[in-house]
This record gives structure tokens, C-alpha cells and sequence, in this order.
């Protein structure tokens, strides 16, 4: 396993030559393309192409915007399942990855999961409360106004869905992977406010509910509860948005989607796991195992190219993913061209955060021949992201290759 680094020094210098207008002779372009005549560029830059002008007469967009008419990426239903059903019921809705720069996900992308299908509430927030109560010295009901008066965090944290996975019939990224997604949350540490209603010795476990018709309960270790869960109130800037729990919400810093209770009305205090609806099927009661097998394990996935894309020719192609891990900062990606043979470090954008999606991209000229891409993730822990013969239990965090066959198309690996 030869570790390489990436052929970037090459690249800066050919890019050096080529933003200082010089040649130098030897340099080649980075992506060739037909060489423009003085003649067409002349006629180019008189030819002022007709221009729609934005339509200000509605107050919408004065008021709040929007994205561009010729941005079209969607969210879409997972699992073939149509959300909402003819019930109303709303179930998984991934975010389209392969479309996303940078570690955020946009709001409006973000995706969405119910436990077992569920209505989105609509929240007053001016009548909403969280109670917490149970095994409390003493048992105290907040405002949203109360709890925005306490000192806050804002920290950068994904959430997963479990029913995320590489499958050689999940073709393309949005099957295998739309169900995660990472945002900036703001909101108090769980910690403050059972400092506030002090938690008597017997309290070994948390019971958080919301307020929906199946309340999305999940039981959780007081370490946790303790450590760095948030009751969030906001979300990349804003609050959050119904879909994602309005008006407060639990992130659960690393640990499986499903245990981020949305709407969240109560937390009970309690002396040992109890199973919800949302722990049915999720039998993990021992403290221990329960807090190990929660945790996401270090994951990454190639987001571009990824499968159903195409590659127009050989060249030159910025590979570009994401990374995270429950157990903590990413430490280092690597990628491969050729299945796994060789790994060649990859580079981050933007600091590596807990918990957080992290950004990654490589450098990579592509010769035209058949291609194996895939990463691995190292986080803090030294834990690497396993192949998918490696992979123990849990959420699948096994590394995901994408096959780009000779003629551009990119498939699923794995099939
Ligand atoms: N109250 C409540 N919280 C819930 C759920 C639910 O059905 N009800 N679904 C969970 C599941 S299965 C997932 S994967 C995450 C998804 O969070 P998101 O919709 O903000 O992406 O919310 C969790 N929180
Ligand atoms: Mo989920």
C-alpha cells in the first residue's frame, strides 16, 4: 500500500504558470478545450447575451429570496416509498450530495426522516414548553424565551440515518447516502439545563419525547446527556425549519439519526434504558453497547463523480467528497483510483470539526482507462473506515466504490 501525495505540488506549479499568463514553454493547459481565436473572442465579448430581468413585484422575494431558476437540486423519497403517502404520513427524504460545496447541507435540502412515518407538527413556539422532569431535584417547565436566555453553543454536527447503506442496488449517491447531512446548530447543552434541574444520583438514562402522534422517544446514557447534546433552537442561521423540528430539537453529537428527537416537548430523567417506539428494533439496553453502537462509525463517500454521473473525457477532474465520524474530527482521508490498491492522502477544506461533516477533495487526471474511486476516513481515534467485507454491525459506514468506466459513465461499484 504505497502512500503517495497527491500530484497538488505539480498542479500548483502548472497553475502558478498559468495565472502569471506565462507558458514557460513545457506547461499544458489543465483542462483542454478548443483554443479560442482573437476573432471569436472579439465577437464574444460584444455579444451581450439577452437578459431576463428578476420580477421584484411579489413581497415574498423582497422579504425572504430564493435560489436561482437554472438551480434545480432536489430533495428526493428514499426507498421508493412516495412521502408524503396518501395518509399525509411523511417518511425518509434524502438530500442530493453529489450537488452540495462545502460541509453544510442548505436548509432546504437537508434531509428529512420520521421514525415510522409521521405529520410534521405545526408548533406555536410562543405556547411550546420543554418539561423535564423524572429523577430531578426539581422539575422545570421552559418557554422557548427562557431557553434562549441561557448561554448557548454553536457548533457544526452531522446526523445520519441508519437506514443509509451501500448496496449493490443503490446506484447512485442519494440511495446509499442521502440520508445524512450536516448544518451549524444553535441551541443550549443539555448539560446546563440538568445542571438546573440537578440530577439525583439514580439517573443513569434520559427519555426524550416530542409532541408528534408517535413522539419519536429515545432513551440515551446520561454520559451523553451529559457530554454534548444540545437542545437546538436554530439552524444555519435561522431557526429550524419545521421539517427539522421547529421549535427545538435534541443533536446528538455523532450517534444515529433516529436519536435526535425533533419537536421535543419532554425529557424524563430515569434509572435505566426504557424502549420506545423508537428503541423497537433498536435493542441495545446495555449502557456500554448501547453508547458504542449508537456512535457512527469513521465514514466517508466520493460525492463527485459518483454513480449516475458522467465523465465528459480524460483529463484533469477535481474529486470532491465527504468524511465524518462519530467518534470524533476526521484525521485524514485517502483515496484511490484503482479499488484500493493505492492510497494517495486527500486534502481538506476547511478545518476538520467534531461530529461534522468535513469536506475533502484530490487532484486527479484521469488517463481514460476503467477506474476503481473510493476513500477511507481516519478520524482522532485512530479508527479507519472498513470495506465492506470488514464492516461489523450498525450503522454501514463501509467505504463505497465508484467504478468510471472507459467510456464516463460512473456506476456503483459494488454491482
Ligand atoms: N419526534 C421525532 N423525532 C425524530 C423522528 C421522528 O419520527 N419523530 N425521526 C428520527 C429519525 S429516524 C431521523 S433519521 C432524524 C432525522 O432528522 P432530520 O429530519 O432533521 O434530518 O430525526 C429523528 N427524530
Ligand atoms: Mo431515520
Amino acid at each position: 500500500m504505497g502512500v503517495k501525495r497527491p500530484n497538488r505540488r505539480d498542479f500548483l506549479k502548472r497553475g502558478a504558470a498559468l495565472a502569471g499568463g506565462v507558458t514557460l514553454g513545457a506547461a499544458e493547459p489543465v483542462i483542454r478545450k478548443a483554443t479560442a481565436s482573437a476573432q471569436s473572442i472579439e465577437e464574444q465579448s460584444q455579444e451581450v447575451p439577452s437578459q431576463e430581468v428578476q420580477d421584484w413585484s411579489s413581497d415574498e422575494l423582497v422579504a425572504y429570496g430564493e435560489r436561482s431558476q437554472h438551480v434545480t437540486s432536489v430533495r428526493e423519497p428514499v426507498n421508493g416509498r412516495p412521502s408524503p403517502d396518501d395518509f399525509d404520513l411523511v417518511f425518509h427524504i434524502g438530500t442530493p450530495l453529489e450537488e452540495q460545496v462545502g460541509a453544510i447541507t442548505p436548509s432546504s435540502l437537508f434531509y428529512f426522516g420520521t421514525t415510522r412515518g409521521s405529520i410534521v407538527p405545526t408548533i406555536d413556539p410562543a405556547k411550546h414548553r420543554l418539561m423535564i422532569h423524572g429523577l430531578v431535584d426539581r422539575e422545570l417547565i421552559f418557554t422557548m424565551d427562557e431557553l434562549k436566555r441561557f448561554p448557548s453553543v454553536t457548533r457544526l454536527h452531522f446526523i445520519e440515518c441508519a437506514g443509509n447503506g451501500s448496496s449493490p442496488r443503490r446506484g447512485r449517491l442519494i440511495e446509499s447516502h442521502g440520508m445524512t447531512s450536516c448544518a451549524e446548530w444553535t441551541g443550549v447543552l443539555l448539560s446546563t439545563l440538568l445542571e438546573e434541574a440537578g440530577v439525583q444520583a439514580d439517573g443513569t438514562w434520559i427519555v426524550a419525547e416530542g409532541v408528534e402522534n408517535v413522539r419519536g422517544a429515545s432513551s440515551l446514557p446520561m454520559a451523553k446527556a451529559m457530554d454534548d447534546i444540545i437542545v437546538a433552537y436554530a439552524m444555519n442561521g435561522e431557526p429550524l425549519r419545521p421539517q427539522q423540528g421547529f421549535p427545538l430539537r435534541i443533536v446528538v453529537p455523532g450517534f444515529e439519526g433516529i436519536l435526535h428527537v425533533k419537536w421535543l416537548s419532554r425529557i424524563k430523567v430515569v434509572d435505566r434504558f426504557y424502549m420506545t417506539y423508537n428503541d423497537y428494533g433498536h435493542l441495545r439496553q446495555d449502557p456500554d453497547q448501547a453508547a458504542l453502537s449508537y456512535q457512527v462509525g469513521p465514514k466517508s463517500v466520493i460525492t463527485w463523480p459518483s454513480g449516475g454521473l458522467d465523465l465528459p473525457g480524460a483529463g484533469f477532474y477535481e474529486v470532491r467528497g465527504l468524511a465524518w465520524s462519530g467518534g470524533g474530527v476526521v484525521s485524514r482521508v485517502e483515496v484511490s483510483t484503482d479499488g484500493g490498491e493505492n492510497w494517495m492522502d486527500a486534502d481538506f477544506r476547511g478545518t476538520p470539526q467534531r461530529m461534522a461533516h468535513t469536506a475533502f477533495s484530490f487532484n486527479w487526471t484521469w488517463d481514460g482507462s476503467e477506474a476503481m474511486l473510493m476513500s477511507r476516513c481516519t478520524d482522532e481515534l485512530g479508527q479507519v473506515q472498513p470495506t465492506r467485507a470488514q464492516r461489523k454491525g450498525g450503522l454501514d459506514n463501509s467505504i463505497q466504490p465508484w467504478r468510471v468506466q472507459s467510456n464516463g459513465s460512473v456506476t456503483n461499484g459494488l454491482a
